[in-house]
């Protein structure tokens, strides 16, 4: 059996992640392709539980040095449980957030270096990283628009940070596409939701 191809979504909030992690995996499942769509943090039991943690309680419930442990321990064991797994299997595995976003979240915004963020994934998940991977861009505002009219105004620990920590995020997104045009590209998420599917679509056909 053929190893399978891994891909992530990245993006600020209420970009249209999960979104776009359906209906991707509905058109490539069309195609013939296994599909397992996942998502950090979690998508393994154990990194379940570390979701918890990671969500609830206090904006500064943990240090950022704490959260980017347990943002790299849940994602070795949600690649360890899940992913591999699913890869070696011949699925392609559609991740909603993946490493791009400790360096997004704990390293540019929260300010741990990115070297070190970089050596916990070596440590903990071998270095593993997406065939592709897509920040869907929008501007954070929009964004936490359509996040707010989804959740009825509720919020997680990181929605609630200010619009600079949100900025911060966005720009490292494109700082990391800009670095790594091979494996990261940009998609314009402010159009309609199946022209962003197929923006999608468009940017795996050397895969495919
Ligand atoms: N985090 C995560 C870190 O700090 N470090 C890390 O390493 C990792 C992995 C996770 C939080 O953890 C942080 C980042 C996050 O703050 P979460 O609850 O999993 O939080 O939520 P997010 O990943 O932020 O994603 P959201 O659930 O907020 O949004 P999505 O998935 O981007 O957006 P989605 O698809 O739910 O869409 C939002 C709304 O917009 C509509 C949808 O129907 C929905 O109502 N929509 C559109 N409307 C118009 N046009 C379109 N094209 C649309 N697409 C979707």
């Amino acid at each position: 059996m053929t190893a399978g191809r891994f891909i992530s979504l990245e993006g600020g909030e209420g970009a249209g992640k999960s979104t776009q992690a359906r209906a991707l995996a509905a058109a490539l499942e069309a195609r013939g392709i296994p599909i397992v769509v996942t998502r950090e943090p979690g998508g393994s039991d154990g990194a379940e539980s570390i979701r918890a943690l990671l969500l609830t309680g206090e904006t500064n419930r943990w240090s950022p040095h704490s959260e980017a442990l347990l943002f790299a321990a849940a994602r070795a064991d949600h690649v360890e449980r899940t992913i591999g797994p699913a890869l070696s299997a011949g699925s392609w595995v559609i991740c909603d957030r993946f490493l791009d976003s400790t360096r997004a979240y704990q390293g540019a915004a929260e300010g741990i270096d990115d070297a070190a963020v970089l050596a916990l994934h070596a440590f903990g998940s071998k270095g593993l990283l997406p065939d592709r991977t897509f920040v869907l861009d929008m501007g954070p505002e929009e964004g936490a628009r359509r996040a707010a009219r989804r959740d009825g105004g509720a919020t997680d620990r990181f929605a609630q940070r200010d619009s600079a920590f949100h900025q911060a995020v966005a720009d490292a997104f494109r700082r990391i596409a800009a670095h790594e045009p091979d494996r990261v590209r940009m998609v314009d998420a402010t159009r309609p939701v199946e022209a962003v599917t197929a923006a999608l679509l468009d940017g795996l056909a050397d895969l495919l």
